[in-house]
C-alpha cells in the first residue's frame, strides 16, 4: 500500500499522505493494517490510510520523547512561535485544498469547511504569538530568598480528536501544546484521517524538528487506548463522547496518573424570551442546531421558548429550517451536508424514533434526505418535556427539541436540568435578564443574542459532565504547562 495518493475533488487535486506521520516521515504501520475512509455524501470509498497499533504508538511516543529532550528543548520560545506562525501561513497558502479535504472526508459544506480552515490557521498563529509570553512570577517572601516560578512544558502529550472538526481540532490541540514547549502524539478519528495528515506535511514544511508533532491514524480502542494508558505520555487531551472521556480518565488513573483534559458532549440550549428580537433569535437558533448537521458539541439542541411567543416561534422556525439547503457539500449554496457515517445516521434515526415514542410532536422532517449519502432532514420536535430522552441525551444530529417555559425561573430550572453543561444562549432585549440568567446557568459558555460563535482568543469547555479544563485563549496554556516553584537562598544557613 502506497504512502501517498492523488485525490481529485471538485475544487482541488492534491497529493494526500496516507502513512503515519512519525519523526517527520510518513511511514507504514508495523502490523500493515489499513483504515478505509469514506465520503459521507455518496458513501464511496475515498482511500485507505495506514493504521497505528500499540507498537506504532510506542514508536511515536519515543520520537516525541527524544525531540523533547534534544532539539525541541534547545529551541527558543520565539522560534517555537515563529514555527507556528509559519504553519499558519502554509494553512492559508493551501486554504482551498484543506477546505476540500475537510468537505470530502467529513461531508461538511465547503463554505463551512472554509470557516474551519480560517479558524485553524488563526488558532495556530494566535498560539504562535503566545509562545514567548509564557511567564512565571517572582514572589516576595522574606529578604533572604529569591522565589520565582517557571511555567514548564508538561512533556509528551497524547491528543485524541473526533471527526466533526478534524482540522480545527488538530489546530486547537497542537497550537497551545507546541507553543508551551511540549511534543505531541495526536490520534485523529478513524472516520476522518485525511486533513490531519495533510496538516502534518505542512508542519514538516514549516520547519518543525522531527518528533515534535506526530500524527497517527488509528481506532479508539487500539491506538486511543494505547495513548491513554501509556506510561511515557505525561498528559492526554481528549475531545469526544462522555463515555470515552470516562474511560480515558480511568486509564490515566490506572497507568501513570497523566494529566487529563476532556472536552465532551453537551445538551446545550437556546432560551428565547418574549422580548427577544424574534427574527434574530430564529436565525441563531437555526444556526445553533443545524450548523455542521448538528454535529457540534455545543449544538443548541434544546430550544426553550417563552409561552407568549411559542406558537409564532415554532411556525417561523420551521419555515427557516426549510430554507437550509441540503445536498452536495461542494455545491457553494449547500448549508447542511450529510452525517459523518452510517453509524451516526442510525443513532440519530434512533433518537427521532425515541422522540416520537416518547410523546413529542414531530413538527418537521424526521426522515432521510435523498437516496444516497447519510443525509437527514432538518427535524423539529415540539411539545417536548424536560424528562424526555430527546431533551436529555446528546443526539449529535439536525434534531431540535423545542420546549415551552413560563418565566425566567422556570427557564433556568429546565436549562440546568442536565448532566451536561457546555453552552447556552439567551435571547432577550433586556440586559438585566441577560446577565441574571447567564449568571445562573451552569454552562462553560453563555452567548447573548447569538449562538455557536467561538474564537480562539476565548476559553471553551464544559461544566459538569461536559468536560474538564478549558481549550483556547490563554486558559488552554494552563493545560499544557506545569508550575515549578524555585527558592534560592541569599544567605548562609542560619543554623
Ligand atoms: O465518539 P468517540 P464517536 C459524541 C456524540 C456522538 C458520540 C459518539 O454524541 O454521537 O460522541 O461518537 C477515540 N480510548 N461526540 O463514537 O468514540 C476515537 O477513535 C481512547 C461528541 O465517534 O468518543 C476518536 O478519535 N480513544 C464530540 C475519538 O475518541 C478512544 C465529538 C472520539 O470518538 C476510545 C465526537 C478509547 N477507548 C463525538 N474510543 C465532541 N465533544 O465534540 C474511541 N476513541
Amino acid at each position: 500500500m502506497a504512502l501517498f495518493t492523488t485525490i481529485k475533488t471538485p475544487t482541488a487535486t492534491y497529493e494526500q499522505p496516507l502513512g503515519l506521520f512519525i519523526n517527520n516521515e510518513f511511514v507504514k504501520g508495523t502490523e500493515g493494517k489499513l483504515i478505509e475512509t469514506y465520503n459521507p455524501a455518496d458513501e464511496k470509498l475515498i482511500t485507505s490510510v495506514h493504521e497505528a497499533t500499540e507498537v506504532d504508538v510506542d514508536i511515536a511516543v519515543a520520537a516525541a520523547r527524544k525531540a523533547l529532550q534534544t532539539t525541541w528543548h534547545q529551541i527558543t520560545p520565539s522560534e517555537r512561535g515563529h514555527l507556528l506562525m509559519k504553519l499558519a501561513d502554509l494553512f492559508e497558502r493551501d486554504f482551498e485544498t484543506l477546505a476540500a479535504i475537510e468537505s470530502l472526508d467529513n461531508g461538511k459544506a465547503l463554505s463551512l469547511a472554509r470557516i474551519d480552515v480560517a479558524g485553524a490557521a488563526g488558532c495556530l498563529r494566535y498560539y504562535g504569538g503566545w509562545a514567548d509570553k509564557i511567564h512565571g512570577q517572582t514572589i516576595e517572601t522574606d529578604p533572604n530568598s529569591l522565589n520565582y516560578t517557571r511555567h514548564e512544558p508538561i512533556g509528551v502529550c497524547g491528543q485524541i480528536i473526533p471527526w466533526n472538526f478534524p482540522l480545527l481540532m488538530w489546530a486547537w490541540k497542537i497550537g497551545p501544546a507546541v507553543a508551551a514547549g511540549n511534543t505531541v502524539v495526536l490520534k485523529t478519528a478513524e472516520q476522518t484521517p485525511l486533513s490531519g495528515l495533510y496538516a502534518s506535511a505542512l508542519a514538516k514544511e514549516a520547519g518543525f524538528p522531527a518528533g515534535v508533532i506526530n500524527t497517527i491514524s488509528g481506532y479508539g480502542r487500539v491506538a486511543g487506548s494505547a495513548i491513554s494508558s501509556h506510561m511515557d505520555i505525561d498528559k492526554v487531551a481528549f475531545t469526544g463522547s462522555t463515555p470515552v472521556g470516562r474511560t480515558i480518565l480511568q486509564a490515566a488513573a490506572k497507568s501513570n496518573l497523566k494529566k487529563v483534559t476532556l472536552e465532551l458532549g453537551g445538551k446545550s440550549l437556546n432560551i428565547i424570551f418574549n422580548d427577544a428580537d424574534l427574527d434574530n433569535a430564529i436565525k441563531w437558533a437555526n444556526f445553533g442546531i443545524y450548523y455542521t448537521s448538528g454535529q457540534i458539541c455545543c449544538a443548541g439542541s434544546r430550544i426553550l421558548v417563552q409561552e407568549g411567543i411559542y406558537d409564532e416561534f415554532v411556525k417561523r422556525f420551521k419555515e427557516r429550517a426549510l430554507q437550509n439547503k441540503l445536498g452536495n457539500p461542494f455545491d457553494e449554496q449547500t448549508f447542511q451536508g450529510p452525517q459523518v457515517s452510517q453509524l451516526q445516521f442510525d443513532r440519530i434515526m434512533g433518537y427521532i424514533e425515541a422522540g416520537k415514542q416518547g410523546g413529542a410532536t414531530l413538527a418537521l422532517g424526521g426522515g432521510r434526505y435523498g437516496d444516497k449519502g447519510f443525509f437527514i432532514e432538518p427535524t423539529v420536535f415540539t411539545d417536548v418535556t424536560p424528562d424526555m430522552k430527546i431533551a436529555q441525551e446528546e443526539i449529535f444530529g439536525p434534531v431540535a427539541a423545542i420546549q415551552k417555559f413560563k418565566d425566567e425561573d422556570e427557564a433556568i430550572k429546565i436549562g440546568n436540568n442536565s448532566n451536561y453543561g457546555l453552552a447556552a444562549a439567551i435571547h432577550t432585549s433586556n440586559v438585566n435578564t441577560a446577565i441574571r440568567v447567564s449568571n445562573a446557568l451552569q454552562a462553560g459558555t453563555v452567548w447573548i443574542n447569538q449562538y455557536n460563535m467561538l474564537s480562539y482568543q476565548t476559553p471553551f469547555g464544559g461544566y459538569k459532565e461536559s468536560g474538564i479544563g478549558r481549550e483556547l485563549g490563554s486558559y488552554a496554556l494552563e493545560n499544557y504547562t506545569q508550575v515549578k516553584s524555585v527558592r534560592y537562598s541569599l544567605v548562609n544557613a542560619p543554623f
